[in-house]
């Protein structure tokens, strides 16, 4: 495959040290300009001051590049949502066309393991979308989680998913859903959502040892982690799902479907909260960089 690691994620992949992929979607259609890229390029630095390598993933040219320049996150950001959507299906267009794409979560992850990455951290996943069982709108990111062997650790999914379906697909693709030291499924904004995770994760220590068994017993697919917002930065319940209930109707009036919605929900809640849930978006991926990291590295030492 078309697909280039910069010399650093090369050599830190060769030496066995730990490595963070980042998806660029997040960046180009998840959070307006210049935030996108103040957050991603903070996400690489808190990955870094954990003691590992961050590997920003994009399309470039047609070129899969694992380890971004902060210089392309910088073009990721400023053009934002002119830089199609990349998911699995858009792939092989972009890249016969020579086109940018910015990668999702499902995207992320092929690139990633593709350059031999086995972590990647985000905010928040796809997944199982409201009213699917009349869409059928249902994320590729169930899919490659499916089928992908990537761990990704993310803060769950926002509430303009079904979250009880997304769990129940999960279930059903054989992905173990860990909550990291928690055993609720955390829903993004919000530390709970009234659903269980499979299982619990004492620390980074349990987390790379589930990892492990599962990568050593020889099972394909990832393992999505899922660490909650921290207090601090965490939404009243009732007072989000008000925002995300109004943001769904909008969009149901507005006809907006397939790859536009997920983008249009996002730019409407953070309208509609006035820049609020950006900041807990953002604590959010710095939070789960530095699990993610500590993960990666515990990990590596096994
Ligand atoms: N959910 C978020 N933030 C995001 C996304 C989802 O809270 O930025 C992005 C991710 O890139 C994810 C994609 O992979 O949207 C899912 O889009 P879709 O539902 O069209 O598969
Ligand atoms: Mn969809």
């Amino acid at each position: 495959m078309n697909v280039r690691a910069n010399e650093e994620v090369k050599t830190a992949l060769a030496e066995k040290k730990p490595v963070i992929a980042l998806e660029s979607t997040i960046i180009s259609h998840g959070m307006p300009y210049p935030q996108n890229v103040q957050t991603a390029l903070a996400v690489e630095k808190i990955i870094r001051d954990h003691g590992a390598i961050p590997a920003t993933v994009g399309i470039i040219d047609g070129i899969g590049v694992v380890g971004m320049t902060p210089d392309e996150i910088e073009e990721f950001g400023k053009r934002g949502m002119t830089i199609p959507k990349v998911s699995r299906r858009d792939l092989p267009v972009i890249l016969a066309r020579g086109s940018w794409g910015a990668t999702t979560v499902a995207t992320t992850m092929i690139l990633a393991a593709e350059a031999g990455v086995d972590f990647f951290v985000t905010g928040g996943i796809g997944g199982v979308h409201r009213g699917a069982e009349n869409t059928f709108d249902i994320s590729a990111d169930l899919e490659e989680l499916a089928r992908t062997n990537v761990t990704v650790i993310c803060a769950g999914a926002k509430a303009i998913l079904d979250l009880p379906k997304t769990l129940e697909v999960l279930e059903t693709k054989g992905v173990p859903v860990l909550g990291y030291q928690t055993q609720e499924l955390p829903a993004f904004y919000t530390r709970k959502s009234g659903l269980k995770v499979d299982y619990e994760l004492k620390d980074a220590e349990d987390a790379a040892s589930v990892i492990k068994a599962k990568r050593e017993f020889g099972l394909t697919g990832g393992i999505l982690i899922a660490n909650p917002v921290p207090e601090e930065y965490s939404y009243d319940a009732d007072e989000i799902n008000a925002v995300i209930d109004d943001a769904v109707r909008e969009a149901e009036e507005k006809h907006i479907t397939g790859k536009e919605i997920t983008p249009f929900l996002l730019a409407r809640i953070a309208e509609i909260t006035g820049g609020k849930s950006l900041e807990a978006n953002i604590q959010l991926v710095f939070n789960n960089a530095a699990v993610g990291s500590e993960i990666a590295k515990a990990y590596c030492k096994l």
